[in-house]
Order: C-alpha cells, then structure tokens, then sequence
C-alpha cells in the first residue's frame, strides 16, 4: 500500500529531541527523511546510552525510519555539496540554534535560491524579539510557555511535566506547519519558511490557563480548589480546572502510581453516590447538583477515596466504567511498556537493531487508514552515504578521499 507522503522528500539537519520528532513523524507519514548529520554525529546517539558503544535509545527511539548521511557543513567542500543535494529535496528541517545555518552561510535567501519550492523549516526557542538569540531546551520552554507556574501544588515549587511538551509538542506543530506548507506548494509553486518556537508551542498547549488568567479578573476559579487567589492564576495540584472537576484519588496496595482519576460530570453523581455507599448524598440538596458540590470538591473526591481505597485502580476502572463515568488509572512507565492494548494499536512497538538488538519504542499515534506505518529502525551514521552521495550525487569513486578529509 502506499504511503500518504510517497515522494516528499525531507533533508533532516534536525538534532536532539523536537526537530527529530518531527521528522521521525513525516517519515512515518511516507516522507524519504535523510537525517543530514555532522561526521561526529547527533549527540543524542551518545547520550544517555544504556549500553557501550551503540546508539542511545534516546537517538533510536526518535530517528525511526530515516536515512543517514554526514557532511561537514564547515568545510568548502561539503558546502558545495550541501548546494548540489538541497534542489532534490521538497523539505529541509533543521533546530540548531539561533543561527548557526547562517553561520554555515545557508539563510534563509540563499536556501531559496537554491531550490524554489523548498519549504524550509526551523524551530527555535523563541520568536522574534528579546530571547530571539537564546538556546532552548524542554524545561526551559515550559517555564517560558505559561506550563511551569501552573503545573503542581499551590504550597510547592513550579513543576516540570513527564510529557515532551517543549521538544516533541513543538515537533507536532512543525509537522503541521511543513504539511500545511506542502500543501499551499501545490497551488503556488512556491515554497516558503515555516518557523515554530518552542515557547510558543506550549503557550499553545498551555491555552486554558490563559483563559484562566483573564476569568480571574472577574473572581475567585471556583473550579480550583484554591482558597485564597492573587493575581495570577494558581498551581492547582490534580484539579481539572475545567468545566467537570476531576482529581486523582488513591487505591489500594497505595504504591507511588496505585491513584485513579476521576471525573465527575453531573450525569455521574449519582452512580458514584450507589459505588461508595452514600446513596443518601443523589438527592440531598447540599450534593446533588453541581453548583451545591462545588464549593467542597475536596470533601466529594474524599468521599470518592474513602470508597476507592479499599480497591486495586484496575477494579475502580471497572466499576467507574461500568456506570459510564470517565477516569483514568495513573499508569507507570512499567504498565506501559508491557500493556497489550497499546501493544495491540502499535504504540508500542518492538524494532530490530544491528548493533543494539531488539528495542522497545512509541510507535505513531496518527492512523491513516490508507497509509499504515511500518516502524522501521533509525540508521547507523552514514549508514546511506553510498545511497545519496554515490548512487544520487555520482560522488562514488569520491567517497573514500571525502571521508579521509573529513568531509563526510
Ligand atoms: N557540519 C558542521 N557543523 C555542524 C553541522 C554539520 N553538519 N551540524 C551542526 N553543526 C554545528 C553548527 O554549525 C553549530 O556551530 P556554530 O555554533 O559554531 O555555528 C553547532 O554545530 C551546533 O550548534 P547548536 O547551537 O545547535 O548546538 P548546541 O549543542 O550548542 O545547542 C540546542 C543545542 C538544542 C540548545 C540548540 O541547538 C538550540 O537552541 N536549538 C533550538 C531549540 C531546540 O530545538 N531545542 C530543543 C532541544 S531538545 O531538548
């Protein structure tokens, strides 16, 4: 079957985590990605490495499906080559910081006069303005995207998140951004630069508590279990914050990840009053109607603990979900790798590896019922420098002399 991206072309000088995720994506997507890197390499396949002498998982699990070549992008040399290689490309990635590809004397102008139609795309970690000349990386990106001062307790520290919002959210958004762009080519001809900052993508992510921000103008969040409210909107610990309140209620053994988040809508009170045991609280005014619970959410999802306590979070999922009340157990990264429903749906996927053996990574979360995803092991370095350089470019008999130069 084919592939949604047959044909598309991308040159991947992307590196550590957001710009690779975003190639790895539109490799799945069908896209020819050859992940252009220094003779060293991307850091990350040294980084974190669990076992000596291969590439990290940390490389692996974000470079699935592509190519590899290398060129030294400071030598004259693998300038002129980078010139012959751009105009067969449709894409070109990159997220190195503030620039260094102008630096290497590839701007933006001088990239689309070289190749017309390229769409050019590049994540930074800020837009234009004061921090436009700064590095970024995951955390420094949450506490600039508005995720930082609202994740966590009200009496704790600013918290960072588990989830990549910063790199691989970003990534997300650039995927986006190239398709959209690609797309756009098909009627102009034209390429064009699609750039996506790593603030930005969180502040995106990040929306509703600048909802949130503009509500408390006109009052307390009575969503929030906070008592007390400045001027800006608080660290709410496990509340939703939305419009149905939710929290994360413990259950039994009462390990680290033995909780359970639940939901209560309207619909839901009374199913739950039946489940814990207080079916007198359907009717009494002071519980039944949202309005009545909302000034004592801490006392209904207590209640909603006392009952929950007493049971493993894999019979709270049963039972909650059997009276249609929507709740999430907190998996661990350990119930995750070995959970047969993800496994099943190829979000966990297991991938051969010529140096590593066999490794576990997340599969594609996008499915196209027309252009399915083979998870496909990311390559060695340089592994296709015959492929590109020999086969395409006719550098063949060239190879060896270029790699003694350090060229490639
Ligand atoms: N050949 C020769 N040189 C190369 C090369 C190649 N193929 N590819 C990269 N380089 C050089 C660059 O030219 C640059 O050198 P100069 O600074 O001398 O011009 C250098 O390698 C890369 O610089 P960098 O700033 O990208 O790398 P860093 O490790 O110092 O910083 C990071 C890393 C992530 C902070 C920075 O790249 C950045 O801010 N990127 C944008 C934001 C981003 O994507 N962050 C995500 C981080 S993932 O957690």
């Amino acid at each position: 079957m084919g592939k949604a991206l047959e044909g598309v072309r991308v040159l991947d000088m992307t590196h550590v985590q957001s710009g690779p995720s975003c190639t790895q994506i539109l490799a799945w997507l069908g896209a020819d990605v050859v992940k252009l890197e220094a003779p060293g390499g991307d850091i990350t396949r040294k980084q974190l490495r669990d076992l000596p002498d291969v590439d990290s998982l940390y490389f692996t699990m974000l470079n699935c499906n592509k190519r590899s070549i290398t060129l030294n992008m400071k030598s004259e040399e693998g300038k002129r080559i980078f010139t012959e290689l751009l105009p067969r490309f449709d894409v070109l990635a990159e997220n190195f910081g503030p620039g260094a590809l102008d630096r290497m004397g590839f701007g933006w102008d001088r990239l689309r006069e070289l190749n017309p139609r390229l769409i050019f795309a590049s994540i930074k970690g800020f837009g234009e303005g004061p921090y436009t000349h700064f590095k970024a990386y995951e955390v420094v990106a949450q506490a600039m995207g508005g995720s930082m001062s609202t994740t966590g307790f009200e009496d704790g520290p600013p918290l960072a998140t588990g989830a990549q919002i910063g790199d691989s959210g970003t990534g997300i958004h650039t995927v986006a951004g190239i398709l959209a762009a690609l797309y756009q080519r098909e009627r102009t001809g034209r390429g064009q630069r699609v750039t996506v900052a790593m603030q930005h993508a969180v502040l995106n992510l990040a929306r509703v508590k600048l909802r949130d921000q503009q509500r408390l103008t006109h009052g307390p969040l009575k969503e929030y279990p906070n008592k007390e409210f400045g001027d800006t909107v608080p660290r709410s610990g496990n509340a939703s914050g939305g419009g149905q309140p939710g929290w994360a209620v413990r259950c039994a053994p009462g390990g680290p990840n033995d909780y359970i988040y639940v939901i209560v809508q309207p619909v839901g009170w009374e199913p739950i009053t039946k489940l814990i045991g207080r079916p007198d609280l359907a009717d009494d005014p002071e519980w039944a109607t949202p309005e009545a619970r909302l000034n004592k959410l801490d006392k209904m999802f207590q209640l909603i603990e006392d009952w929950s306590i007493g049971h493993s979070k894999w019979e709270v999922l049963a039972k909650l979900n059997a009276s249609n009340i929507p709740c999430g157990p907190i998996l661990s990264t350990k119930e995750i790798i070995e959970d047969e429903s993800l496994a099943t749906n190829e979000m966990v996927v297991k991938v051969d590896h010529p140096e590593r053996g066999e490794f576990t990574t997340v599969g594609c979360p996008i499915k196209l019922s027309d252009s399915p995803v083979d998870v496909e092991r990311s390559p060695l370095l340089g592994e296709h420098n015959e492929d590109i350089y020999g086969s395409e470019l006719g550098l063949g008999e060239q190879l060896t002399g270029l790699k003694a130069k350090g060229v490639i």
